[in-house]
């Protein structure tokens, strides 16, 4: 650890909790202190001290094209000067909804909010408003927010800090989350039938876990829920937060070809500012205010800088050749390098990965697809790697539950480095 970032932390930790915003920055998964980061481009941050890392954080998702792009810095600038928030709809807010709209099938409306725990939280509420039921399922290890029914067996931060249900969350709230297993059809069946046929509101999930590491959807189980849901008139609601427009266009729900009633976005369709979504069949999205009786707001939601960024990163995907398929290229170059690695270096792991989204698992298992297994795994021997790696001058999520995310400018010479990084720090170990 730097003097510089020494000397921030204890500074930070004065005024802030922890001296974050946000736990996971903390550290704590990992050991030791945060790296202060003053800049980037590209693939690339830099600290306060100005030390160069490879960027596989991506501002944990937002940054599918590499930092500073252009053509968002563009965007966001004409938005600026010509006023920053007015708390009054704009033709903006209706280019984005209308773009998402037409790339998602399954999203007939959609309202834009500040961030992935507003539209996960909202969404909730509305499936209740829609249902007049009270219970909802999430996943172990599944990460939706930090809205309090949702903050129970969670993943992430959470996770990271071994307390998956938060303190501060009333009893009555946590009674009315059920919790499956990640990828057990079986389980969450039963769970449904056990609770009786009106008592379930939604069954929210990440259609790729990326907050307990990335764990894909096991063959059958998306298509089962949508079943299960459309058996006992439940809303299933798919959190795209960290997949939307990142592992395909639209999301995996189009990778995988499922049809949510409700989905929820953020991250990549907000080009780096504080913007989310989420949005649905009609008849579940005319259930909220002013046209119906659910409540939802903000002083800030359709922010024209955080719409103008937005659509900045939606039609630059659009106008990038084959976005999607060089992403998935990086993943497959990055991943048959990193298995050399531990390969070379006799270290048990396992790499997980959907497109550009990845995670190195150390562990003696053959696959992890649900949160027991992710937490089986040797999350030490990561703290361990990842201060190897941030040696090697590359920056990893400072947790062996969260998702690494390559952008479009990684390119070939960013990986090989990357994949040099890890066959040192893997040796290292
Ligand atoms: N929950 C986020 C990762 N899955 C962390 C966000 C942040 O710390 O910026």
């Amino acid at each position: 650890m730097s003097n510089s970032d020494q000397s921030l932390i204890e500074r930070a930790q004065k005024v802030i909790p922890g001296g974050v915003n946000s736990p996971v920055r903390a550290f704590k998964g990992v050991g030791g202190n945060p790296v202060f980061i003053a800049r980037a481009e590209g693939p690339y941050v830099y600290s306060q001290d100005n030390r160069q890392f490879i960027d596989y954080v991506g501002s944990w998702g937002p940054m599918i094209l590499g930092h500073t792009d252009s053509r968002i810095l563009e965007a966001i600038g004409t938005a600026a000067a010509t006023g920053t928030s007015f708390g009054a709809p704009t033709s903006g807010e209706i280019d984005l909804a209308e773009e998402l709209v037409d790339a998602l099938p399954a999203m007939d409306m959609v309202r834009l909010v500040n961030s992935g725990t507003e539209a996960c939280m909202t969404a909730l509420r509305l499936a209740r408003a829609y249902t007049g039921r009270d219970a909802i399922i999430k996943f172990a290890g599944c990460y939706h927010g930090h809205g309090d029914c949702l903050l129970v067996k969670a993943g992430s931060g959470a996770a990271t800090f071994g307390v998956p249900s938060s303190s501060g969350v009333p009893k009555g709230t946590a009674n009315d989350t059920l919790v499956a297993p990640y990828n057990d059809l079986a389980a969450t069946r039963a769970l449904v039938e056990s609770r009786g046929k009106d008592d379930v509101a939604a069954i929210i999930l990440e259609p790729v876990a990326g907050n307990m590491g990335v764990i894909n959807p096991a063959p059958g189980f998306l298509e089962g829920l949508r079943k299960l849901c459309d058996e006992y008139g439940i809303v299933l609601i798919v959190d795209e937060v960290m997949t939307g427009f990142r592992v395909a266009w639209g999301g995996a729900q189009r990778l995988f070809i499922i049809t949510p009633d409700l989905s929820t976005f953020g991250k990549v369709i907000g080009g780096g500012l504080p913007l989310a979504a989420f949005g649905g069949k009609r008849k579940i999205m005319e259930c909220l205010a002013p046209l119906g009786t659910c409540y939802q707001a903000g002083t800030l939601s359709g922010n024209p800088l955080a719409v103008a960024a937005g659509l900045a990163s939606l039609r630059a995907l659009k106008e990038e050749d084959r976005p999607y398929e060089r992403l998935e290229e990086k993943g497959a170059y990055l991943e048959a390098g990193l298995r050399a690695a531990l390969d070379s270096a006799s270290v048990p792991g396992i790499i997980q990965r959907q497109g550009s989204m990845v995670t190195v698992f150390f562990t003696d298992q053959k696959a992890v697809t649900n949160f027991d297994e992710a937490a089986a795994c040797d999350h030490e021997k990561f703290g361990k790697f990842f201060h190897k790696m941030l040696e090697n001058g590359v920056a990893l999520p400072p947790s062996g539950y969260e998702s690494w995310f390559i952008s479009l400018s990684h390119d070939k010479e960013i990986l090989d480095q990357t994949i040099e990084a890890a066959k040192a720090s893997l040796a290292a170990l």
